[in-house]
């Protein structure tokens, strides 16, 4: 049809393309039903029957039809792939997923916004999710990980306060910019990831124009048991695009769904979008030596230290082929690692493990890893774990339930056993702050001054401008303070631009 989309044209695609017949109607229960478009009454004007089991059955499961939205992230778009090995890494790491060139693994991802909620629009301003799931041959290696290299803060503990401020004031239930900027300007860690969000890369045209990072250090273990720290980094092969503020906040209104509708159309056009994974990585020795916190997830490695090494393409090819089954319940986990690929001490990496599939059993329930697109299909599971709700495969039969057993359960694996790398720590048990213990300010002046050219340092003080100038006045001068640390210009602009702002206002 001219002038419509191939997401317009889904439902006319279905329907052409349906080979058998659609059949008859059923209730959940597969009893085919009569008559569907009146509720069973005495006579033709009610009252309505209890015995109505069709009526009640469809309102009992309508009710149930929203789960909980992610607290954060629930805005998102899915597709499927696969990745592929372009160059050998075998020598740092043994994962199955990169055990030879060619050699092609099925994955899934999800893209997302973090701060709005389910119905929010694509465009706002805001980090963007960016989780891939590997279906390896070893099991569900999950990558979840944003389009910045970097985050807000350095220690977990903050987390769901710095989320609280980023969402609704608890009494107004509207986004509040106090409580914004008073707890980026307490915690001046957050500077570097805050240039990046109020900078071009902000709002990132779609889903397809941007990279995507694991962001954290995580450690790889080769054949023989070495470790050697790594990060991973996904190019996108479409190249970085991104929207103006005023494109980005026109295109909120009039097309919410901006990023989902681009990332659909292409797929469905054979547009296949595809990114280029690299990886950076550094010995135990140099992490010891090295500048900066290597685990440090306020700040990069620098790519002159530590160049980028590429491993292989990541292409998306399949849309879903329904949203909420394969999107919205799609788990990820950052404890979901394969044998060759462990976490590295980053706190804020040791503080997700736990929070994501903890997440999910109150989501989608103890049982979410049996759910289609979460389950290791490649593979299957055998472990001791049995029963709970919605135990919807064979619950592993017969298989003894428990370890170690005399009758044939399955045993351990040699292989994962010399994969486990061995690393002596020790150290002082103690809560210790990270605030201002580490250097928060001169990767952001390297970004500032050797990064940024005029046009873009001029977008970032107006983008912020823009935004900080709805705060309390003593909250804007100590997010300037954090700024001016970062250079004395970006200061100076930003106290220009607020003093604008004010006037306007007045
Ligand atoms: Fe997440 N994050 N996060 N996050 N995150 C979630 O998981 C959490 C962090 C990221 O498309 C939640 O299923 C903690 C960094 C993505 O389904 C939750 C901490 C990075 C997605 C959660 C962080 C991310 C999530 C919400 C700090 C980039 C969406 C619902 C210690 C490196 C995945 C859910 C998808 C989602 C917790 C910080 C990326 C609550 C505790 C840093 C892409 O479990």
């Amino acid at each position: 049809m001219a002038n419509r989309d191939s997401a317009e044209n889904q439902l006319i695609d279905y329907k052409n393309n349906l080979t058998t017949s659609p059949g008859f109607i059923t209730t959940a229960s597969g009893n085919p039903v009569g008559i569907k478009d009146a509720i069973q009454t005495v006579g033709p004007r009610g009252p309505a029957l209890l015995q109505d089991v069709h009526f009640l059955d469809e309102m009992a499961h309508f009710d149930r039809e929203r789960i909980p939205e992610r607290v954060v992230h629930a805005k998102g778009a899915g597709a499927f792939g696969y990745f592929e090995v372009t160059h050998d890494i075998t020598k740092y790491c043994a994962a199955k997923i990169f055990e030879k060139v060619k050699k092609r693994t099925p994955l899934a991802v999800r893209f997302s916004t973090v701060g709005g909620e389910s119905g929010s629009a694509d465009t706002a301003r805001d980090p963007r999710g960016f989780a891939i799931k590997f279906y390896t041959d070893d099991g569900i290696w999950d990558l979840v990980g944003n389009n910045t290299p970097i985050f807000f803060i350095r220690d977990p503990i903050l987390f769901p306060s710095f989320i609280h401020t980023q969402k609704r004031n608890p009494q107004t239930h509207l986004k509040d910019p106090d409580m914004f900027w008073d707890f980026l300007s307490l915690r001046p860690e957050s500077t570097h990831q805050v240039c990046f969000l109020f900078g071009d890369r902000g709002t990132p045209d779609g889903y397809r124009h941007m990279n995507g990072y694991g962001s954290h250090t995580f450690k790889m273990i080769n054949a023989t048991g070495e470790p050697v720290y790594a990060k991973f980094h996904f190019k996108t092969d479409q190249g970085i695009r991104n929207l103006d503020s005023k494109q980005a906040h026109e295109l909120s209104a009039t097309d919410p769904d901006y990023s989902i509708r681009d990332l659909y159309n292409a797929i469905k056009n054979g547009n296949y979008p595809s990114w280029t994974m690299y990886i950076q990585l550094m010995t135990f020795d140099q992490a010891k030596k090295y500048k900066y916190n290597p685990f440090d997830l306020t700040k990069v490695w620098s790519q002159k230290d530590y160049p980028l090494l590429p491993v292989g393409k990541m292409v998306l090819d399949r849309n879903p082929s329904n949203y909420f089954a394969e999107v919205e319940q799609i788990a990820f986990s950052p404890a979901h690692m394969v044998p060759g690929i462990e976490p590295s001490p980053d706190k804020m990496l040791q503080g997700r493990l736990f929070s994501y599939s903890d997440t999910h059993r109150h989501r989608l329930g103890a049982n979410y890893l049996q759910i289609p697109v979460n389950c290791p299909y490649r593979v299957g599971v055998k472990n001791f774990q049995r029963d709970g709700p919605m135990t919807v495969n064979d619950n592993q039969g017969g298989t003894p339930n428990y370890f170690p057993n005399s009758f044939s359960g399955p045993d351990e694996c040699p292989r994962a056993k010399s994969l486990q790398s061995c690393c002596p720590i020790k150290g002082d048990v103690y809560r210790f702050s990270s605030g201002d213990s580490e250097d928060n300010y001169s990767q952001v002046t390297d970004f500032w001054v050797y990064v940024l050219d005029d046009a873009e340092r001029k977008r970032l003080v107006a983008n912020i401008v823009d935004h900080l100038s709805n705060a309390s006045q003593f909250i804007q001068e100590r997010a300037v303070k954090n700024f001016t640390m970062v250079h004395a210009d970006f200061g100076r602009m930003l106290t220009e631009g607020l003093n604008l702002a004010k006037t306007a206002k007045i």
